[in-house]
């Protein structure tokens, strides 16, 4: 591992790229799973690296979300391991939910290596290895799930997604909660909750608010999620981000 000093103005996101790529090296990680990754670090750039107001506001809705679910599921893939197992596993606690892992370029090795990690980090049951259904309408690997899990989910939350599944997930009438840094994704847009955000941030700052939203009741929650215009935000985000552009100049 290259030795990157502390004092490095850019300490931060050299240790998580050294992070995916030890990731990558170990097969948790795809290798394409290192292009979305630059993808992620672009858009976070323009955000400043930091989880802004509008994100933080997605994040009271996620966490208001999986309080009022009866079967939410965290979706796993390899991106989302690497960089935010223990987070994961954590916020699995909370709420309490399921995880599952979940993977676009899905083998048998990958699956388990992903799983491990999240054992590693204490998960005590993570589904995906043993899929018996498939998401209609998806003609490739992320369609396989368990039953007991995404397929039955009410609330999934998805963190660095492709587009179709997310689709695919709405047409079933899921509510998902997407994690992607990319506000033109079509992941974002097609997400009933989308955070802006990188999930190394996300997940954390998700049961933050889970701890602070536990003590309402249904009703309470209601109001948060009633008022959540996921369209709207991401109008705002692009208003945000243009505005922060124009004035770097
Ligand atoms: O592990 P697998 O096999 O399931 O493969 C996972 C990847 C990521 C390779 C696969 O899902 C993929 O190709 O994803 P995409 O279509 O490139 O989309 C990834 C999205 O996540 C992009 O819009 C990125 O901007 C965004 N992204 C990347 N890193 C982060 C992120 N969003 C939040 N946090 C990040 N750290």
């Amino acid at each position: 591992m290259t030795n990157i000093p502390k004092t490095h103005p850019r300490y931060l996101s050299l240790v998580t790229r050294e992070k995916i790529v030890k990731a990558m090296k170990i097969g948790l990680v795809h290798e394409t799973g290192l292009i979305a990754h630059g993808r992620g670090e672009t858009f976070d750039y323009l955000l400043g690296e930091q989880t802004v107001p509008l994100a933080d506001t997605a994040e009271k809705a996620a966490a208001a979300a999986l309080l009022c679910a009866k079967n939410p599921v965290l979706s796993v893939n390899g991106n989302a391991a690497a960089l935010a197992s223990k987070q994961c596993v954590l916020l699995a606690e909370t709420v309490p939910l399921k995880l599952e892992v979940n993977l676009f370029h899905r083998t048998k090795k990958r699956m388990k290596i992903v799983s491990d990690e999240l054992h590693h980090h204490g998960a005590q049951k993570v589904y995906g290895l043993n899929p018996d259904v498939h998401i209609p309408g998806l003609d490739h690997n992320r369609a396989l799930c368990e039953k007991e899990g995404i397929f039955s989910a009410d609330v999934v939350l998805v963190p660095l997604e492709d587009g179709d599944r997310c689709q695919a997930l709405r047409n079933m009438g899921k509510t998902v909660i997407a994690v992607d840094l990319n506000p033109l994704s079509r992941t974002a847009k097609n997400a009933s909750i989308t955070i802006v955000d990188n999930v190394v941030r996300a997940i954390p700052n998700i049961t933050k608010w889970v701890c602070t939203l536990k003590s309402l009741d249904k009703q309470e929650l209601s109001v948060i999620l009633k008022s959540w215009d996921n369209e709207k935000m991401l109008k705002d985000m692009m208003m945000f981000l243009s505005k922060r552009l124009n004035a770097l100049f």
